[in-house]
């Protein structure tokens, strides 16, 4: 399976952001930062670079459901990486010390689909390859768009885990000290049939702090193995 995407012949992610809102009195006042995006627009069709799965073992659980026991359980062409440069250039909202201003820290993803399906998505952030946090949430029941299914996961609250976490970064001095901390950061996103457990897609994510002109940025990978 060839494209320029993260998807296979059954189900396609077309758009995926993780975001701050700062409160204003009205909802048109939000202002929302995003510290990564992947946007639904078409981009050329031309196969992905590959990236081998072994490469990238330690920086996720292995065993006991993790990303080798997944490889090898497949199927192989559902298995992506992403590597993010990070937005975090975003103004701390005025807050108490384990508050969040008001802030809402959020991630909204979209899919298309052939089948009409309950899907499901489980979430692991990893730190030094060991997982932190688990989250597992099921999309909103997917209706029929432009000659496919769409499946949406909106406005999922961050768990205080990776809220936490970015504010700690943000304070940090400089990038590559930022660099360094995200090396031994990971989450790993597995999206299945609810109802018979077929994996649909497997996406690891690795990051790095954008320079802060250059805004999100991302690169997407296959992931295989020989
Ligand atoms: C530099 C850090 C940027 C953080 C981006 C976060 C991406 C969020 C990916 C989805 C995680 C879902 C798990 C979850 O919400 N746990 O709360």
């Amino acid at each position: 399976w060839q494209g320029s995407y993260i998807g296979t012949e059954t189900l396609r992610l077309v758009e995926f952001t993780a975001f701050v809102e700062r409160p204003g009195e009205q909802d048109v006042c939000k202002q929302q930062h995003r510290f990564v995006h992947i946007d639904p627009t078409p981009t050329p069709d031309s196969p992905l670079e590959v990236v081998d799965v072994r490469q990238i073992y330690d920086k996720f659980p292995e065993r006991g459901g993790g990303l080798r026991d997944l490889y090898d359980q497949g199927p192989s062409h559902a298995f992506f990486l992403v590597k993010f440069w990070a937005d975090l250039s975003f103004p701390l909202p005025e807050e108490e010390p384990g508050g969040t201003g008001g802030a809402f820290y959020g991630v909204s993803s979209r899919y298309e689909g052939s089948r009409a399906l309950t899907l499901s998505c489980t979430s692991k952030v990893c730190s030094f390859g060991k997982q932190v946090v688990e989250k597992l949430e099921t999309a909103e029941p997917p209706h029929w768009e432009d000659g496919h299914f769409v499946f949406q996961l909106q406005r999922s609250p961050l768990c205080e885990y990776l809220i936490n976490f970015i504010r700690k970064l943000r304070t940090l001095p400089e990038k590559p000290m930022m660099d360094s901390v995200l090396e031994n950061f990971t989450i790993l996103q597995v999206l299945r049939d609810q109802e018979t457990q077929e994996l649909l897609l497997c996406v690891a994510f690795v990051f790095e702090v954008s320079a802060s002109e250059r805004g999100a940025q991302h690169h997407i990978y296959r992931l295989g193995r020989d």
